[in-house]
């Protein structure tokens, strides 16, 4: 691994540390607003207290923070892997770039003592997953590796009431943030209940130290909503999800493709609307996961 010096530090002096996924950079977002909205995501758990750790595969070695000059490479560089946990040791072995998911920046995270990461949505389990078995690698990761993930949710563009039952039977904490309804992305409301309710990012951290204490592996899945000012409801949204679901199918889109291709569809099929709620959304979630970083800091001390 290859740390910034900036976060190296930080993990050296226990100061709260958020990392950062790099396939919403490669495979989330168009270039340049994937870069920008990077920048301005660091820029944004900074303003909390704590150290941004963005992370990436680059040159065969795992880099734990990026400079500005690799995220703006990484950010325009064509044919990078989206990692996940069976991809990431092949990367790295190929010394090829690789941009990680939500699943492979928790197994990162983990390896280099950071505990709370920060995204936009997780992967989930897919509609019609009943024929495809298109479910996630990142929902068992939840299971497995002892980081609190904040999230918006998860897109409309999955099964939410299946992706909830998965990780029920994983034993993963689904914690809706501030409110009883587990949030879909874009809009506040799924329409679903979340397992659990949490108010206060000392609640959420002392959760996450508890399940440790319990000797319980696996993470906490935070799903905290986005900002009213930015949500899209669902009613509004959701014709450019149909759209983009029915395009997939017709062109026969498969396994790691899918995820990337609706939501590059879905940006399309809403003027970039879909983009400036994205980038608030992560925004909204640095803040809160600089916060528990904090706490966890506080509690381990
Ligand atoms: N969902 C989003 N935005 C994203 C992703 C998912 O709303 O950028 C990315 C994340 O990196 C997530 C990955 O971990 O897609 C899941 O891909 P798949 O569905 O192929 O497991
Ligand atoms: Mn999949």
């Amino acid at each position: 691994m290859t740390f910034t010096p900036e976060v190296r530090a930080a993990l050296d002096e226990g100061r709260p540390v958020v990392a950062l996924e790099s396939t919403i950079i490669t495979h989330g977002m168009p270039f340049p607003q994937n870069v920008e909205a990077a920048r301005a995501v660091e820029a944004e758990v900074r303003a909390h207290g704590a150290v941004p750790a963005t992370i990436a595969v680059m040159d065969g070695r795992i880099h734990i923070g990026l400079s500005d000059a690799a995220l703006d490479a990484l950010g325009q560089a064509q044919g990078v892997m989206k990692l996940s946990r069976a991809d990431l040791a092949a990367c790295l072995a190929m010394g090829r770039m690789g941009a990680t998911t939500v699943a492979a920046t928790m197994i990162c995270a983990a390896l280099a003592g950071i505990e709370v990461f920060a995204t936009g949505g997780i992967g989930g389990v897919h509609r019609g997953a009943e024929t495809s078995f298109d479910i996630s690698a990142d929902l068992p990761e939840f299971a497995l590796t002892a980081v609190t993930v904040v999230a918006a949710g998860a897109k409309a563009i999955l099964d939410l009431p299946k992706t909830l039952e998965v990780l029920e039977t994983q034993g993963v904490p689904v914690i809706a943030y501030g409110q009883d309804a587990f949030p879909a992305f874009w809009s506040r409301d799924s329409g679903l209940r979340a397992p659990l309710r949490m108010d206060s990012a000392a609640q959420i951290a002392a959760a996450q130290v508890m399940r440790g204490q319990l000797g319980l592996p696996g993470g906490q899945l935070v799903a905290n909503p986005i900002p009213a000012e930015a949500e899209i409801p669902l009613d509004e949204i959701g014709p450019a999800i149909e759209t983009a679901l029915a395009e997939a199918e017709a062109q026969g889109i498969a396994a790691k493709e899918v995820t990337p291709f609706l939501l590059d569809r879905i940006f399309a099929l809403t003027g970039g609307r879909s983009l400036d709620a994205n980038i608030a959304l992560v925004l909204n979630n640095a803040r809160l996961a600089a916060q528990i970083a904090g706490e966890i800091v506080s509690l381990r001390a």
